[in-house]
């Protein structure tokens, strides 16, 4: 007997990655988990006849040969497999993308760091020149959007789009996916979203703002990830956690969701005993205080130094300034010599003003003596240099600036452009 399986809560990754696997491995037969994640089980219900799988209770340890793990490499997430994990003499290959390495010792592995395990079956079958149904190349396309968030997670590669072109060539359905990878959301998560609001509370950690929500939640309540996410998307917070703690079952599980680049919620979520990627991730916890759990996350996220840039960090310095009184003549003159778009105006250590070459559009020619105070921008918004790149990029683009000075107890020490955070968000931070 040969087995494939996969990871508990099994998304469309892992469920396309089994599928894939059977397709590579003709004489395995697909094992899924108990647990399902809600997407997984409503695409299942519709096409259990054309996915046939059995359950870990179908397993004779004795006469297994092979297990092939997909979507994980860990024992711990598996299901039912524990009459497995001693058994000697056992062949065991191992199909997955995640970064962290695993306690499966495997004969034979297919590890690489791509957005998803089914990117790699992909490569394979195409490999193979297999052909695949169209209900085939959809589950498996989904499988690929899921984890990449539709291309769009940081931790997709070309890997994956090149599969994904492989699967639409395969005539995958992207209607049958909009429906599938269409989240769950009933009255029970309304009711925890709408509680959530109800006890919003923000705080600053670290330069961001951060809302951590503890919530009593009655019986398994799926979909607890996507409340998350919307209320992250309400608030409007750099990252969101729900601590819920399930009383009958004395456990909680922490889920958070990070839309800041330098707020990684999987290292997190790691430091926790769970998971996840720099956007999103969770963990189980059994006999919990919710309040330790709360400043434990703030303990983690204070202690994540090295991954946050703080705008120190990209600010330029010093900082070419002139002062209220500068003619107007003089500062063209400076832009242009400096090659600046804009300075900001002093009067002695403070920041009164911000001149950029926008404002040269209402001066008129015989203007050009006037002094620079009676041009400048007076409402002058300014930064604190332990703010996060995100929180920069934000005030800009909410008040149409490309500048912002950086401003310590009231005293001028740099200025971020537009463009440094544009360096950021696209990795070309220069060497340190
Ligand atoms: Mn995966």
């Amino acid at each position: 007997m040969e087995i494939i399986t996969t990871h508990r809560n099994a998304d469309f990754d892992a469920l396309a990655s089994v599928f894939a696997a059977a397709i590579i491995y003709p004489g395995a037969k697909p094992i899924l988990p108990q647990g399902l994640n809600p997407n997984v089980r409503a695409f299942l219900s519709i096409h259990k006849d054309l996915f046939p799988f059995g359950t870990p209770k179908a397993i004779d340890p004795e006469a297994t040969s092979m297990l092939i793990v997909v979507d994980t490499n860990r024992w711990r997430r598996l299901d039912g497999m524990d009459g497995l994990k001693k058994k000697s003499g056992l062949n065991i290959h191992v199909w997955d993308h995640h970064r962290e390495s695993g306690d499966i010792e495997a004969n034979w592995s297919c590890c690489e760091p791509v957005g998803a395990t089914t990117t790699l079956f992909a490569r394979r079958l195409e490999q193979e020149n297999k052909r695949l149904s169209t209900i085939q190349a959809s589950l498996f396309l989904a499988g690929i959007y899921e984890d990449t968030g539709n291309m769009t997670f940081p931790s997709t590669t070309a890997q994956d789009a090149r599969a994904a072109a492989f699967l639409i060539d395969q005539h995958a359905d992207l209607n049958m996916l909009n429906s599938f990878l269409r989240p769950v959301y009933g009255p029970k998560q309304k009711d925890v979203l709408f509680e959530m609001l109800k006890n919003t509370k923000r705080r600053k950690l670290k330069g961001y703002s951060v809302s951590l929500i503890k919530q009593n939640v009655e019986g398994h309540t799926p979909g607890l990830a996507l409340v998350v996410d919307m209320y992250q998307d309400v608030v409007n917070v750099d990252a969101a956690f729900g601590i819920f703690t399930e009383p009958k079952k004395d456990r909680t599980i922490v889920i958070g969701r990070s839309g800041a680049a330098g707020l990684n919620i999987g290292s997190i979520m790691r430091s926790m005993g769970g998971g996840g990627h720099p956007n999103a991730g969770s963990a189980m916890l059994k006999s919990v205080n919710p309040d330790a759990v709360e400043t434990w996350i703030a303990e983690l996220i204070m202690g994540n130094q090295q991954a946050s840039v703080q705008i120190s960090d990209l600010m330029s310095f010093p900082v070419f300034t002139v002062t209220p009184e500068t003619p107007m003549k003089e500062v063209a003159l400076l832009l242009r010599e400096k090659g600046c778009t804009g300075f900001p105006v002093t009067d002695g250590k403070s920041v009164v003003g911000i001149i950029s070459r926008r404002d040269f559009k209402k001066v008129r020619p015989k203007q050009m003596n006037a002094p620079v105070k009676a041009f400048m921008c007076a409402s002058v918004i300014q930064i604190d240099p332990g703010s996060s790149v995100v929180q920069a990029a934000r005030l800009m683009i909410r008040n149409d600036i490309g500048r912002l000075p950086v401003v310590k107890e009231g005293k001028l020490i740099g200025l971020i452009t537009r463009t440094d955070t544009m360096r950021y968000y696209y990795d070309l931070l220069p060497d340190q």
